[in-house]
């Protein structure tokens, strides 16, 4: 009964989660120029500069590739503005680089106007005196970096989580840990006021530039209108139960623990 319990439990946080779900690129087309939105289709990504499909981390299907070049998704999304609460997830696997341009930015999603406070992109830190290959909340004027290293071309699990206004508001996660965090620019007192305009989510590079972008694979890219605990953000990480799986345990033929 172990297995069925299990299934259970992540059925039940799945669903918990879900109920926030506002975009999510599972980037599990594995052909073609479209990225689709499973959680509302009006908001599909394009792929340009030749972003290209890869295996994704074990159990989420297939990833995109970016060659820290001109690769991106674009999407026509303005997502969450303002100071209201957001979570982003994704999975990513970052190769060891050169801590500099031509690399710069590192977006993994980005969006909002290129002026102060304006700006919300989720990215890998890039520059020494702000904590290299760390993950980075940057709201222009300011930004917080968490403290691992996540140069090692390994897939990890991502979060970013804002609850309110300001930086200080926000928390880092890395494969379901939370981060402990440093702050640079304005600091953590920071506003968080996200404009978007035409600056729409884009996801592998910077919303205000499309030459600000990332060398490396990205994965099951998801944004929630409100703040994820821990418990939500480490549930997103177990693949769902195909629905194969649930039928077999439904009808009682997979396998139990015998006495
Ligand atoms: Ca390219
Ligand atoms: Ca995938």
């Amino acid at each position: 009964m172990k297995l069925l319990s299990l299934i259970f439990a992540v059925i039940v946080a799945t669903s918990v989660s879900r109920a926030a779900l506002i975009a999510h690129w599972n980037f599990d087309e594995n052909t073609g120029a479209t990225a689709a939105n499973s959680a509302n289709a009006t908001f599909n990504g394009t792929l340009a500069g030749g972003a290209a499909w890869v295996p994704g981390p074990l159990g989420f299907g297939s990833a995109l590739a970016f060659d820290g070049v001109d690769d991106q998704v674009n999407t026509s999304y303005s997502a969450v503005a303002g100071s209201v609460a957001r979570t982003v997830t994704a999975w990513i696997k970052y190769p060891n680089q050169p801590g500099s341009s031509p690399n710069e930015f590192d977006a993994i999603l980005s969006y909002g106007n290129n002026t102060s406070t304006n700006r919300w992109t989720f990215r890998v830190s890039d520059t020494a005196a702000i904590g290299a290959y760390r993950l980075r909340l940057e709201v222009s004027g300011a930004g917080v970096n968490g403290d691992t290293l996540l140069n090692d071309d390994l897939w990890h699990h991502v979060a970013v989580v804002q609850s309110g206004g300001t930086l200080s508001t926000v928390a880092l996660y890395v494969d379901g840990l939370p981060q402990t965090l440093t702050y640079n620019g304005a600091g953590a007192g920071h506003a968080i006021n996200t404009i978007v305009g035409t600056n729409t989510v884009r996801i592998g590079a910077s919303s205000h530039s499309a030459a600000y972008n990332i060398l490396g694979t990205i994965d099951d890219v998801r944004m929630y209108d409100e703040a994820l605990t821990q418990a939500q953000i480490q549930a997103i990480m177990v693949p769902e139960p195909s629905a194969a799986l649930l039928g077999l345990v439904a009808l009682g033929f997979l396998p139990r623990r015998r006495r």
